[in-house]
């Protein structure tokens, strides 16, 4: 679900003031000098407050843990690195010298942890020893344990990147939950060793052989302001954009979920995917809103509207 002004608005963007921060600890053995949730959501507790969702206010209070030198890439060339957390994930905020690209493909882009503060166990590379091995771009990696490999995939490691467009600078979130950083749940991540490797391991961060140390700061962090949905000014349109899977707003169980957040988000116009039966659709929703509405389905996709629909077209068939 996305609604466009309130996106636009999101004040844990721009509170970094209201942050409990403290000083947290990179301990480069080589370079490195320094330190120290989704969309609605960012994690209390720890290291700082991140939301994987493309913008970065939220680290310029985040020092770089290691910057790495432009020119020394064959395919992509890594800039540099900060790294934080909150109680829940590990924070990276990546960032290039090369032109825009898209890491969450095409690209063999991977991230060595080492969780277990052991260099002699998981995948020797690039003087660490690292239990996860998570290649970006292919959205798969390998838990290097004891008993031997194990495949990931995407949802072992619970990754997110963004932005999902082409850019030269990223956030990623490491859910510090999963097996490789838990070992199978026999410990709780405490220090880290992290190496980042481009494509065909043409630029490492950092360039000398050993990892980025990163321990991971479990004291407590004030949580984010509450988020206001009240529009900036009355005059505002509010769109919203909501795949509803499987017609769910006329599923009888569903609709007291999708009740409160259409009444507390009270848009103007709705473009629901997945949702069939305008008519119907337009029905229940005004008796939420108390309102009058307007509606058209297009390839089983409703458009609901404050407003006269004129006319509609299928822009991509
Ligand atoms: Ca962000
Ligand atoms: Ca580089
Ligand atoms: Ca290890």
């Amino acid at each position: 679900m996305q609604s466009s002004e309130i996106t636009k608005h999101l004040p844990f963007l721009s509170v970094p003031d209201l942050m409990t921060r403290r000083a947290a600890s990179v301990l480069g053995r080589s370079t490195v000098s320094v330190c120290l949730a989704s969309l609605f959501v960012a994690s209390v507790c720890a290291g700082d407050l991140i939301s994987i969702d493309g913008f970065f206010d939220e680290w310029a209070a985040v020092p770089v843990a290691v910057p790495d030198p432009e020119g020394d890439g064959i395919t992509e060339d890594i800039a540099l690195l900060r790294i934080t957390n909150d109680s829940s994930s590990l924070f990276l905020d990546l960032a290039f010298h090369n032109p825009e690209f898209t890491l969450r493909s095409q690209n063999s882009i991977t991230l060595y942890i080492d969780t277990d503060e052991d260099a002699q166990t998981g995948l020797a590379i690039h003087g660490i020893g690292a239990e996860l091995e998570w290649c970006l771009g292919c959205a798969s990696g390998v838990f290097h344990q004891a008993q031997g490999a194990e495949n990931l995939g995407r949802n072992d490691s619970e990754v997110l990147i963004a932005p999902a467009y082409t850019s030269r600078r990223f956030e990623l979130a490491l859910s510090l939950a999963s097996n490789p950083m838990t070992l199978n749940g026999t410990q709780v991540p405490g220090r880290l060793s992290i190496v980042v490797a481009a494509s065909g391991q043409g630029d490492f961060l950092p360039d000398a052989p050993v990892g980025v140390e990163y321990v991971i700061d479990s004291s407590p962090l004030q949580g984010p302001p509450p988020i206001s949905l009240t529009r900036l000014q009355e005059s505002h349109l509010r769109l919203m954009s909501y795949n509803t899977e499987f017609s769910g707003i006329l599923d009888p169980e569903r609709q007291p979920f999708f009740e409160r957040i259409i009444k507390a988000l009270n848009p103007d116009i709705m473009a629901f995917q997945e949702l069939r039966n305008a008519a119907a659709v337009e029905a229940v929703i005004a008796e939420w809103l108390q309102v009058p509405l307007f509606s058209v389905e297009v390839m089983g996709n409703t458009l609901v509207s404050r407003f006269p629909i004129l006319d509609s077209t299928v822009l991509i068939p």
